[in-house]
């Protein structure tokens, strides 16, 4: 295990028999590697899901709609016709653009990510294709992406767009909306019985050109769900973003390679990797806002995860499903703003910080051959602590109290000193038999997390 992960990291690639070898270089882009360069040290940012389902609020006519709060129509198959009257109640007036982005200042995010289009097919912006949409189907009548952008740009924070390229349960040609339009292929499972082509071309890609047209430099476009998107139709959308905005980035779920890999739902996977990544991941268990979905993530939960995908080299992407008022919960927002705090003291252990050089931190696989839902060998996770690097710096991150005195993984540059993060204080380190280990002074001093900063000769580490 820990061969082929040190194989990511150093960029060669693993033969059948296991053994790593050298081989060609991993072939880099120059221009994606610039364009990552921001997203690579941002590490942690916001996502948003906020459309017309806020509404119902995972209730449709007194009856639950099970699952996520944003697929109601789907699970509760409400005709178009009925779920469209939603555009009547729209109307956010709590909606505080400078709030919103204070939150993720607050919280210590990097970037903001809005839905402007799910699979409801619903617009929160203005379009001259569709006149679902915020500015011109509700009460409200007005944009809220040019109200975020406006405050984004206001208060430095890069923005970016969701859009269900693929999935469009209000179009007649788009995927998904089985109950009014019958299936979306033949039962070969790839041939489109709908006017697949003819949506994509008449409302997806015109509103991909009016996101990357109208609202300043976008950080990225957040395709998702590909369903029908052949290499050829996604890359019609990523010559839309590249032609219009080059530095913008595009997730991994166009259904084209994109800049960066995205994985599963709230998935973080076992090992590091060298490539660019993200976890989108949800505060409690829904992307859009549900009234009775109250398992939120407590903060030592939310920064545990933070830095477990900082220390695998990824970017955590999480989630607020703001009310139909406009308003972000409470109990997210102070979750939240505890994280932020850390990272305030801390945060040079995550922004900018590159993979862990150890992994055994990781857990470990279990040697009794179990499997997990999907088939894979099982991990066991461990969760004590996690490293980062940057040059001539390991942080070392405890999340309890180390029971015994903590051993350093071995690595051949020379250690300078041990200390702290938060204030600095030194921490002695002792070598014994080319071992060298320290004690954390007890009791931790953040409870939550504790950061030990190890100084060494170099700026890499090497094994
Ligand atoms: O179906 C969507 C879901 O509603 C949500 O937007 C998530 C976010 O990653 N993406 C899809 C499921 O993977």
């Amino acid at each position: 295990m820990r061969r082929s992960m040190f194989a990511v990291l150093l960029g060669v690639s693993v033969v059948a028999s296991g053994a790593a070898q050298t081989q060609a270089p991993r072939p880099t882009d120059p221009a994606k590697e610039k364009r990552l360069a921001w997203f690579r040290e941002a590490k942690y940012g916001m996502f948003i899901h906020w459309g017309l389902y806020a509404i119902p609020a995972g209730e449709w006519h007194g009856r639950r709609c099970l699952g996520l709060g944003e697929w109601l129509m789907n699970r509760c198959q409400v005709p178009v016709r009925e779920y469209e009257q939603l555009t009547t109640q729209f109307n956010p007036t709590k909606f505080d653009p400078d709030a919103w982005v204070q939150l993720a200042q607050d919280a210590g995010m990097k970037y903001m990510v809005i839905t402007a289009k799910h699979h409801d097919g619903f617009a929160l912006f203005k379009s001259a294709v569709s006149a679902y949409n915020v500015f011109d189907a509700t009460p409200y009548h007005k944009d809220i992406l040019k109200q975020l952008a406006d405050a984004c740009a206001r208060h430095g924070m890069r923005l970016g767009f969701y859009y269900s390229q693929s999935q469009d349960w209000h179009e007649p040609g788009g995927a998904g909306n089985t109950w009014d339009f019958g299936p979306d292929t033949a039962p070969d499972g790839k041939t489109p019985l709908k006017k697949y082509d003819d949506y994509l071309r008449s409302k997806a890609e015109p509103q991909v050109k009016e996101l990357l047209t109208n609202y300043g430099p976008v950080a990225l476009i957040w395709f998702d769900t590909p369903r029908m998107m052949t290499p050829e139709r996604g890359q019609r959308f990523a010559d839309i973003v590249r032609t219009l905005q080059p530095d913008t980035l595009i997730d991994g779920r166009l259904g084209r390679e994109g800049d960066y890999r995205s994985t599963g739902d709230n998935v973080i996977p076992s090992e590091a990797s060298a490539e660019a990544w993200e976890t989108p991941a949800t505060t409690n268990d829904t992307w859009g806002f549900r009234k009775d979905d109250t398992n939120w993530k407590g903060p030592g939960q939310i920064l545990f995860k933070l830095i477990d995908i900082v220390s695998k080299g990824g970017n955590y992407l999480l989630n607020v499903g703001p009310m139909a008022d406009g308003v972000i919960p409470q109990i997210p927002q102070e979750n939240l703003r505890t994280v932020g705090r850390w990272l305030k003291v801390n945060g040079e252990a995550v922004y900018g910080s590159g993979p862990s050089p150890f992994g055994d931190e990781y857990g470990e696989w279990t040697s009794r051959n179990a499997r997990d839902v999907r088939g894979q060998k099982l991990f066991l996770p461990d969760a004590e602590w996690r490293a980062t690097v940057k040059p001539g710096r390991l942080f070392l991150t405890f999340f309890a109290e180390p029971r015994v005195p903590f051993e350093i993984p071995p690595f051949r540059n020379q250690l300078l000193r041990a200390y702290r993060l938060a204030d600095k204080a030194p921490i002695p380190l002792k070598t014994e038999n080319g071992k060298t280990s320290f004690d954390m002074p007890r009791p931790m001093l953040d409870p939550m997390a504790t950061v030990v900063v190890v100084e060494f000769a170099g700026d890499k580490i090497v094994r």
